[in-house]
């Protein structure tokens, strides 16, 4: 039979007719899902049409199958994407964030949220199966008739994937654009909502789908094997022997990863007022790294919270946190419940952002504490002020059972630094003020201060000197259309000189010890990956798989970045580029020779993506048994 005899066909017509009211259904079902993420988040034609689209296109594929099969695969397909609404819809409730097919690994988590699943339920939601009864209906009488009908012929399932691939084009000139607009979004996947108002909800998932597709594709068999990385870690030598091995052990560990917080604003003033009093009293009175560089990927604050809680790197492709929160971890968080610490992290944001909520629990972290459960008083920029986040914090320490590991990360003080300026006091700026630098100088002074009431509520409440408390930024917050107000301000020549624009990007790492114990600055390189072994070794506990290093037991900084460039105290290397500068002149300088620097850069990065890769750790812990 010809197509056109085919499509003459009253039965082929009611078939059509079918997959068009299933392509119906699903859009709506998803263009609510959209409303509930924001109303009116679909007034984009371009979004609306690929919505549209891509259920037609979805609709269409049971027309492929033999036709006996096509009403059931009908259903079937309206029963999956009901069930992924319906999951979207849960998790938007539960976590403020969308399904994603990764966390389908993350098994575990789900019995611990399973009794809430029920009770997230409304009785809404019933609507959501109002199609299927009228469907499976009419479905079951088109199969009825299914023996006076055709064979599937090659014309026509060309047809249908011809017609498939033409409801798909809106999608990809939707994608498309939102490349251009926020380049490497989708394979970062910072946050899905946020992907799901750009794409379409029902686009988001086709993007995730495509994506996991894709890697899966190109995973690579990791270049080294589980004997050499045990191997590696075990010629280590252990941490017992470091100098102040379990100086703090027993106390309280409050780590706090500041928000966009660089370290040339420390010991600096701005219009005769300080713009940090508080990180410049806490680095004073404690330990201060003078040289530490950040050595976050694409992950950017969810890279900085994995560098310093388990010690590996930022993953090569995509993001550790939304890749890789089904793996295994050590984390100082792991470290201290072996020694019978409670574990709890902080953060004003929605618990899904950079899928927290899902690594949280893989990095051993007992409760989350986020907008979900804090009481949303007062709002700056993407969720919570820093304000409002340490006041409701103290009390919750304060109840928290002793000793515990508490993770606070600040928010307030976020790219792009003006989002509700008016809540936040002004600075003397000067011919700052109103520009980007300016503006990042109020969010910090206001970010510093906030961190100081958070240290004197910790004194209030008898908690600061049972506890070790460290201070660090995540990432550099400034830009390269920064330099020139940066340059002017520092008062240096040229910050666009690569050395003296890498020296500004650096951050600070404090350390305040219980009766501020131990005081004193350190000018050896280090990076975020040095903090959880620089605090585990005064906590009195080991890091077993982490690439950093001690900071008080080396006289020697080694910096590893995900580019695989690094430096030491002296030379920073590019090896991509092929060159080096010495960091103390700026200037260009010879490869260092021999490159044994470079073998050890570069294995670091190998042994660390074989780790995530091949969700190593529980193998690796076993073997050193
Ligand atoms: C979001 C906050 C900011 O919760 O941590 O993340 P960033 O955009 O800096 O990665
Ligand atoms: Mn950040």
């Amino acid at each position: 039979m010809t197509l056109l005899e085919s499509l003459k066909n009253r039965f082929v017509g009611k078939e059509l007719a079918l997959s068009g009211l299933l392509a119906l259904a699903v859009s709506l079902k998803f263009v609510n899902l959209n409303n509930t993420l924001m109303r009116g988040s679909l007034e984009d034609p371009l979004t609306l049409l690929a919505l549209v689209g891509t259920s037609l296109a979805l609709a269409s594929l049971p027309l492929l199958l033999p036709r006996r099969f096509r009403g059931a695969g009908m259903l079937f397909v309206d029963f999956w994407l009901t069930v992924l609404v319906w999951t979207d819809l849960l998790s938007l409730r539960y976590y403020s964030d969308l399904f994603t097919l990764r966390n389908l690994g993350l098994g575990t988590q789900l019995s611990a949220v399973a009794d809430s699943v029920v009770a997230l339920m409304e009785p809404k939601d019933a609507l959501l199966w109002l199609d299927f009864p009228v469907l499976g209906y009419l479905a079951c009488r088109l199969t009825g008739r299914s023996r006076e009908l055709p064979a599937l012929d090659r014309i026509r399932s060309g047809a249908v994937l011809a017609l498939v691939a033409i409801f798909l084009v809106p999608f990809g000139l939707r994608v498309q654009r939102f490349e251009k607009t926020c380049p490497g979004a989708l394979a970062s996947m910072w946050d899905r909502p946020a992907v799901a108002l750009s794409l379409g909800s029902l686009n988001y998932h086709l993007a995730d789908l495509l994506s996991i597709a894709s890697e899966t594709f190109r995973a690579r068999k990791p270049a080294t094997d589980l004997e050499e990385v045990a191997g590696w870690f075990q010629e280590r030598p252990g941490t017992e022997a470091h100098r102040y091995h379990g100086i703090a052990a027993g106390k309280n560990l409050i780590v706090i990863q500041v928000e966009a917080l660089q370290a040339f604003v420390l010991n600096r003033s701005v219009g005769g007022v300080e713009i940090t009093p508080n990180l410049n009293r806490l680095a004073r009175r404690g330990l201060s790294f003078t040289e530490t560089y950040h050595q976050t990927a694409m992950g950017n604050s969810a890279d900085a919270e994995f560098l310093v809680n388990t010690g590996l790197f930022p993953a090569p492709t995509g993001v550790a946190y939304t890749r890789y929160a089904g793996n295994e971890f050590n984390s100082i968080a792991s470290a201290l419940k072996a020694k019978g610490y409670s574990t709890i992290a902080l953060h004003g944001d929605r618990p899904g952002f950079w899928n927290r909520a899902r690594m949280y629990p893989s990095l051993s972290f007992d409760r989350f504490v986020s907008n979900r459960d804090f009481q949303v008083d007062s709002i700056i920029g993407l969720g919570l002020s820093d304000e409002s986040f340490f006041r409701q914090s103290l009390p919750i320490l304060k109840a928290q059972k002793q000793p515990f590991y508490a993770f606070l990360i600040t928010l307030s003080s976020h790219y792009p630094f003006n989002m509700d300026l008016q809540k936040i006091p002004e600075l003397p700026l000067g011919e700052l003020a109103g520009t980007q630098l300016g503006n990042y100088l109020r969010c910090i002074h206001y970010a510093d201060a906030q961190i100081g009431a958070f240290v004197d509520g910790l004194r209030r409440e008898g908690l600061l000197d049972e506890s070790v408390l460290a201070v660090y930024g995540d990432h550099p917050g400034l830009t390269v259309a920064d330099q020139p107000d940066l340059a002017r301000f520092l008062g240096v020549l040229d910050v666009s000189d690569p050395v003296a624009w890498k020296k500004a990007q650096k951050i600070p790492f404090i350390v305040r010890l219980p009766r501020g114990r131990l005081r004193g600055q350190f000018s050896l390189a280090a990076g975020q990956i040095d903090i959880g072994p620089t605090l585990g070794n005064l906590m009195g506990t080991d890091l077993p798989t982490a690439f950093g290093q001690d900071l008080l037991n080396t006289d020697r900084g080694f910096v590893v970045f995900r580019n695989g460039s690094f430096l030491d105290d002296e030379t920073w290397v590019l090896p991509e580029q092929n060159l080096a500068y010495d960091l103390k002149t700026g200037k260009a300088r010879a490869l260092p020779e021999p490159p044994e620097e470079l073998a050890r850069a570069r294995q670091k990065l190998i042994f660390s993506d074989a780790i995530l890769q091949g969700n190593l750790i529980p193998r690796l812990n076993a073997s050193f048994q």
